[in-house]
């Protein structure tokens, strides 16, 4: 799954700021000695990756390097990168998204207020959409009559229909709108977008728990995904919230959005050395 998002990925690359860009850039023209490390270290650390796995991370990188009696700096980048790709999916468990044919299913887009869930469904969309999955999105952010908007203005951009309420209508009910509707139009995967909430809030959290014992009601297999949807700038608390909405939703899988332009993506390691694998969308 990481690696097919990748490829939608341009933009990693594109930035010069961006996190990856710069843990690339440290290897250029360096010899292999402590000092490469320490930068190394210095640079995981403050972009998020957490003390922990930042030293895991880089012990295994030495390792390896001595072991395979490395010399030069490209081949220990390729070795850094390939470890942290085990980080964010370790070998087995890169299951992909849960969709499958013959049957509808259900992914839910869940997260704190401003982390790029409705642009990760479009994205999500196109995605799915190219490669001949036929997609419905539900407009389950009822909150503001923009959220519903922004949808609809998605939807029709990646051509994809969009079942959406009056601003103020129950979540619920779109949803269930939309999986009743499905069949009808040869649905494969209904994406449902969800208000924005801090994970603290316990009505807001009961809000969205309900919602998903309105897809469960339909299907009990359903929803097959739970995505939560994390900004990459967020720093630490993106852990609190990964915590936060599993508890309630049992998320399934973590979107990282923003990464472009950004340091600090390195949150995604911790996270996912606590949770599992991650999936990034950008
Ligand atoms: N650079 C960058 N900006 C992004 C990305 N994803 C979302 N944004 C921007 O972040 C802002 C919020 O994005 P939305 O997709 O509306 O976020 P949301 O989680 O749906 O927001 P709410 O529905 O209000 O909770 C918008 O200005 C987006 O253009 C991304 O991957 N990279
Ligand atoms: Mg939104």
């Amino acid at each position: 799954m990481l690696d097919r998002f990748r490829k939608l990925d341009k933009s990693i690359r594109r930035s010069q700021d961006a996190f990856f860009n710069r843990v690339a850039g440290l290897f250029e023209g360096r010899a292999i000695d402590d000092s490469l490390w320490e930068d190394l270290e210095e640079l995981l650390v403050q972009a998020d990756v957490g003390i922990n796995v930042t030293i895991e991370l880089v012990g295994r990188v030495r390792e390896r390097v001595d072991v395979e009696h490395v010399r030069d700096a490209e081949r220990a980048r390729r070795i850094l990168k390939e470890e942290m790709v085990k980080v964010l999916s370790p070998p087995g468990q890169d299951r992909g998204l849960n969709v499958q044919h013959g049957r509808l299913n259900v992914v839910l887009v869940v997260g704190v207020n401003g982390t790029g869930k409705t642009t990760s469904i479009a994205k999500l969309a196109e995605y799915l959409k190219d490669r001949r999955w036929r997609v419905l999105l539900a407009a389950g952010d009822t909150f503001r009559a923009a959220a519903i908007d922004q949808l609809r203005i998605w939807g029709e951009r990646a051509g994809v229909p969009v079942i959406a309420h009056q601003p103020g209508a129950d979540p619920g009910a779109v949803v269930f709108d939309a999986i009743q509707t499905a069949p009808s139009r040869n649905v494969d995967v209904v994406v449902v977008d969800t208000a924005g909430r801090i994970h603290t809030k316990f009505n807001l959290m009961e809000e969205l728990k309900k919602i998903r014992r309105v897809i469960a009601k339909q299907d009990e297999s359903a929803p097959q995904e739970v995505l939560l949807v994390l900004d990459a700038t967020t720093g630490q608390n993106a852990l609190s919230q990964a915590r936060h909405f599993t508890q309630a939703v049992n998320v399934t899988g973590l979107v990282i959005a923003k990464l472009d332009g950004t340091a600090k993506g390195g949150i995604v390691f911790a996270i996912s050395q606590e949770l599992g694998p991650v999936r990034t969308a950008d």
